[in-house]
């Protein structure tokens, strides 16, 4: 599938809101209505401790010298088509770079208001700091405060919203961001072997794409089993690649209509399969619903970083050569305006594709 030129990527914006980590500082005995979600009282939440997203071992998916390799590659194919979320362990990035994350992430929100409002969202552009995808004034809102930044390839970067304290933040963001776009490429070289095609296919259109990453801070709320931290929603784009920086679980997918906690091991990446990948293997692999939830006494942070395709979204040709596609093709821009239009609202955008 041919690509449509990198330039920069406009991803629309988001309106503002009140800063939720300064409104929990208030320590109001009522929350403000518009965050109260009376839908989370009928919801349910799976107690089932062996419902576990599996746990793959990159270090026996790179190499076919290793026993077990074909085993990881069909537990990575079972894992994108039944669960389209697992856990990644031998990534190979040092903890260090994961370490350094969490801890210059954990210092700028605890910055003061004023400061990280140096890097705030402006008008028509999701990145920098503030809420994500607030599209009117009714709509309920997120506990939540996160930072946004398109971080691959480094000439889309707009630094003006990269945040200079902690002083570490920028270098430590750089080489996060590069070691995430390497695990991502080599994760898709396998599923391209997974799915029968020429797996250098896959791999480039990640190489030749975006990466994005969000750190989400959600303060702790006393009427957590209220409010969300970031509503349900499947990924507009192709892999995610998540950490919990806390040990403060609160990461739900929906299984079976119920909502499962996800238990991350330590040291491993949270992977799920977004949109963009469930439609180009044409349905094989499945982007899942998910959401975040709030701890009521103790703050949660995570870093996602979100990776995408810069050429037209649609069934990778070699997958409809014998069956039919599923979904339509249209080019990227198009699709980038339905996901903006369709915000964070579960998993509309793909059943507007859908054939
Ligand atoms: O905070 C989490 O665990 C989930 C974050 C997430 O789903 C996102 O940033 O899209």
């Amino acid at each position: 599938m041919e690509t449509e030129g990198l330039r920069k990527v406009e991803y629309g914006g988001s309106l503002p809101v009140q800063n939720v980590q300064a409104l929990s500082a208030e320590k109001l005995e009522d929350i403000p209505a518009i965050y109260i979600r009376p839908e989370l009282e009928s919801d349910e939440v799976s107690m089932d401790e062996s419902l576990q997203i599996p746990v793959v071992d990159m270090a026996k998916l790179v190499s076919d010298q290793f026993a077990g390799h074909d085993q990881e590659l069909n537990k990575l194919h079972l894992a994108c088509k039944d669960w389209g979320f697992f856990q990644l362990i031998n990534h190979g990035v040092l903890d260090e770079v994961i370490e350094n994350m969490k801890i210059d992430i954990q210092e700028f929100f605890k910055l003061p208001l004023e400061e990280k409002m140096a890097c705030a969202q402006e008008p028509n552009n999701l990145e920098g700091y503030g809420q994500a995808f607030v599209v009117s004034e009714e709509q309920k809102l997120d506990w939540g405060d996160m930072l946004f930044l398109l971080t691959q390839p480094v000439f889309i970067r707009n630094l003006k919203f990269w945040p200079t304290n902690p002083p570490s933040l920028r270098a430590t963001l750089n080489k996060y961001s590069a070691e995430l776009q390497k695990v991502a490429i080599c994760l898709m070289r396998s599923m391209g072997k997974n799915l029968g095609i020429d797996p250098e296919q896959l791999a480039g259109l990640f190489e030749n794409g975006t990466q994005g990453i969000r750190m989400n801070y959600y303060p702790a709320c006393a009427h957590a089993n209220k409010v969300i931290g970031l509503a349900p929603h499947s990924d507009a784009t192709g892999l995610t690649l998540l950490v919990q920086v806390n040990e403060v679980e609160g990461l739900q997918f929906r299984k079976n209509g119920k909502w499962v906690p996800v238990k991350p091991l330590p040291g491993a990446f949270i992977i799920n399969v977004g949109d963009i990948v469930e439609i180009l293997s044409n349905g094989e692999y499945r982007s899942i619903e998910h959401r975040a939830m709030v701890n009521p006494k103790k703050e949660r942070l995570s870093v996602a970083a979100f990776h995408s395709i810069q050429a037209k979204v649609g069934p990778l040709p070699d997958l409809v050569k014998e069956k039919k596609p599923k979904f339509k093709t249209i080019t990227h821009d198009q699709y980038i305006s339905m996901a903006i239009s369709n915000k964070l609202d579960g998993k509309h955008l793909l059943d507007q594709l859908k054939l």
